[in-house]
């Protein structure tokens, strides 16, 4: 835990002042909880340069060129009432400038947050790799950047997706990414597809409609007639389609890789990322307001809990393989990246640890135009035949010629690689390293031979000389990859009755937004081939018969690792709403906030009005009023009083009220919709004082399953705590299925 701000969320180092400033002074620094890519130049030397180098500078307005300006406001004219003047360069330029501040979003996760950290190697796998950065105790510094799959830039985040887990190490041997996702399996086997998978699961092409989700014909028609879909839609309609927090992901590096030591032994891997916080999700309820009320909700919660100093981590763990000829484990096909492996058969070994510990300082310079690509390897670390990653292989550096406007990306500050740079590419757009010599080929004599070749003992990259099968050359797939059902049910089978609930209600929610009834028929097909009663439940749902499966269903043994329930977690950075009654007094709210504090969580004050409320020494600065919270903002409420309805809780100011019962109970309204809301996703509520009384007023016994109320603020915050570890109370939840 960091010493972070108390309450994050200021939108600069120091408070504004009322007045316009006017006084000269160069720029503020960037907050205590941000910074810049580290200053490299684009060759990978260590400039050493403060950050504050390559920021502006100076205390006037200047022109790109630095000529310093007296007016920004005014065009030059040919009079006050006068036409704009051909001439005006500073127009011209501030203008054409903006014109061209938009580049081409991400084809696919194009809506993103980042934040830099720190990578430390445990020294575990040095046995089976040799990339230095995985070696005891070396601290390698990342950009890790979370996404969505399907919305644009400036879509919600609480949506049902898959989300981009991608991770830049800048190691002492060069760049290696690791661009994976929070599901361990992928749509589709075969990245020729990868273009049809996208065009089905993005908005349809006439309307350009639904924005962001998967619960569309196009989608449905898609992985409906490619069965190999079936799993990862499965994970898609389970929780992890709605993560809670990105801080708690697991993150999958999906393909299986080939690691090699320093021997040249060679082992295959599946590489994993494991949250110290837990997997955690939201109900769809939440998240579907969320999307309303905060669609920068993930984005938030990771910036806050950096700026507050609760820096999110990750361990790195994988899980090994024999490198066998014929590359399969136990009956599951390792190039399949529709599988995956059961951690009951194949435990998840810890490697190191991520700890994320600041935030950008400019979206654009870098979460926008950080560039991963899966063929930035280092060596010791190598790249297998499964056919989506070769693909892949290809696409990610063509991808970003067109995004970042040529091919000198790999140049911008947040991809300069920290390893020395003698590469023979020259020129193009955008070319900001300053090359030397006449002789940018090999061998040369002109340049006394440089560039020279490495070999194994100074560090080369050399593929490892892995047989290839022999065969005809096919436009075809392995016999192995026909198995599309044992694992959806497997996962169907690993999950708890709460979590089949979810399951169920998603596809029925989605299914029942598609508009063609051949659609829905053909889903349940799909889903009669996974378990009988899954498919009853959807088709009750949709009011269709349930079909017969088509094949006969396995009886895959149950991962118990793949539910996210059941165990406990430290609540570092959660948020804890507190409701205040200020004019019944403020009965240890003072306290219980700073207990929330101590406890690395951040506690938002709900008062009827914004600013210091309460009265005489008792005074507490409000963060949210009963017309702008909502409960999907907190992981918890605490009730501190039964508050009267505010001045504005009335329907013509507060549509959120319904003057015909406002004010029968004495309670303000909101505050009533924001417990029963609460109450309805399982979060835990803790009253005291007069609050009981409002949870009562709510409907909400005082003794139901995740409900605390005791005479004091720190045993019912104690007892919140509790319930937190576990995520939500689960308990207030019963399964029919
Ligand atoms: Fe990607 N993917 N992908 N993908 N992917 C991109 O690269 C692609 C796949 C993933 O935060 C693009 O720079 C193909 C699997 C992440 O910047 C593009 C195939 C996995 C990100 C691309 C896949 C991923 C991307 C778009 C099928 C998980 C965001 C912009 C073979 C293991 C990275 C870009 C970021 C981004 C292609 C499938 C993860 C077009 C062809 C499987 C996390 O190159």
């Amino acid at each position: 835990m960091g010493t972070g701000n108390e309450i994050p969320g200021s939108p600069g180092p120091q408070a504004p002042s009322v007045e316009e400033p006017t006084e000269p002074r160069g720029p503020l620094p960037p907050k205590p909880d941000q910074r810049g890519p580290d200053t490299y130049s684009p060759t990978g030397q260590k400039t050493g340069a403060p950050q504050d180098k390559v920021a502006q500078a100076g205390e006037y307005l200047t022109t790109a060129q630095g000529a310093r300006l007296y007016d920004t406001d005014h065009s030059l004219k040919a009079g006050p009432r006068g036409p704009v003047l051909l001439q005006d360069h500073h127009l011209r330029e501030k203008i054409t400038h903006f014109d061209h501040e938009r580049i081409p979003e991400r084809v696919v996760h194009a809506r993103g947050a980042a934040a830099h950290g720190v990578f430390q190697g445990y020294g575990t796998a040095e046995g089976i790799s040799k990339a230095a950065f995985l070696g005891k105790d070396v601290e390698t510094p990342v950009f890790v950047r979370f996404s969505t799959v399907l919305g644009s830039r400036g879509s919600a985040d609480t949506v049902r997706d898959t989300r981009g887990f991608a991770t830049k190490f800048y190691t002492s041997e060069g760049v290696f990414d690791l661009v994976g996702n929070n599901i361990p399996v992928f749509f589709i086997q075969d990245a020729i597809k990868f273009p049809d998978v996208i065009h089905a699961g993005k908005p349809h092409p006439d309307r350009e409609i639904p924005q962001a989700q998967s619960a569309h014909d196009t989608f449905w028609d898609f992985v409906t007639l490619h069965t190999e879909a079936t799993h990862h839609t499965m994970w898609n309609m389970s929780d992890r389609g709605i993560p809670r927090s990105y801080r708690m992901m697991e993150g999958f590096g999906v393909h299986t890789f080939r690691l090699v030591n320093a021997e040249g032994a060679t082992t295959l891997v599946k590489f994993h990322w494991k949250p110290k916080l837990g997997v955690h999700s939201l109900v769809w309820e939440e998240a579907q307001i969320t999307a309303g009320m905060d669609p920068d909700f993930h984005r938030r919660d990771l910036a806050d809990a950096i700026e507050a100093g609760a820096y999110p981590q990750w361990e790195l763990g994988v899980q090994t393989f024999p490198d066998t000829d014929d590359q399969m484990f136990q009956g599951i096909d390792l190039l399949d990246p529709t599988k995956i492996v059961p951690e009951e058969l194949a435990p998840v070994q810890p490697v190191g640890l991520l700890t994320l510990n600041a935030n950008p300082s400019n979206f654009f310079a870098e979460t926008e135009q950080v560039a991963f690509h899966v063929g930035h390897l280092v060596p010791g670390i190598d790249v297998t035949n499964d056919p989506l990653l070769q693909g892949r292989l290809f696409s990610y550096l063509d991808t970003q010629i067109t995004r970042l406007g040529g091919p000198n990306f790999g140049q911008l500050p947040i991809n300069r690689t920290h390893a020395p740079v003698n590469d023979m590419l020259r020129d193009g757009m955008h070319q900001t390293a300053v090359h030397r010599g006449v002789a940018p080929y090999r061998p040369n004599s002109l340049d006394g031979g440089c560039p020279f070749l490495a070999g194994a003992d100074t560090g080369a990259y050399i593929e490892v000389p892995a047989d290839v099968p022999a065969g005809r050359k096919v436009r075809d797939a392995a016999a192995s990859f026909d198995d599309h059902f044992t694992q959806p049910r497997l996962f169907w089978l690993s999950m708890t009755p709460t979590e089949r609930e979810h399951i169920v209600s998603a596809y029925t929610f989605e299914l029942n937004k598609c508009y063609e009834q051949a659609i829905k028929e053909r889903a349940l097909l799909v889903l009669a081939n996974i378990d009988a009663d899954l498919c009853a439940q959807v088709a009750a749902g949709l009011g269709l018969p349930a079909p017969e499966p088509t094949a006969a269903l396995t009886d895959p043994q149950p991962s118990p690792a793949l539910s996210q329930l059941g165990d406990s977690w430290p609540l570092d950075g959660r948020i804890i709403g507190i409701v205040t009654a200020p004019d019944q007094g403020l009965d240890g709210v003072r306290e219980v906030r700073q207990a929330v504090l101590d406890a690395g969580m951040v506690p938002l004050v709900i008062a009827p009005t914004g600013g210091e409320v309460g009265t005489g020494d008792e005074t507490v600065t409000a963060q949210r009023t009963f017309a702008t919270a909502r409960s999907t903002e907190f992981d918890a409420i605490l009730v501190a009083g039964a508050p009267a309805p505010g001045a504005d809780a009335y329907g013509a100011r507060d549509a959120k009220v319904d003057d015909a019962v406002a004010g029968a109970a004495g309670i303000d309204p909101r505050v009533l919709l924001m417990l029963t809301e609460a109450y309805r996703h399982g979060k835990a509520l803790g009253a005291w004082a007069g609050g009981a009384a409002a949870l009562e007023a709510a409907g909400i016994a005082g003794g139901a399953p995740g409900v605390v109320t005791a005479d004091s603020a720190g045993t019912v915050l104690e007892q919140v705590r509790e319930l937190l570890a576990r995520h939500r109370a689960w308990n207030r939840f019963i399964p029919a299925v």
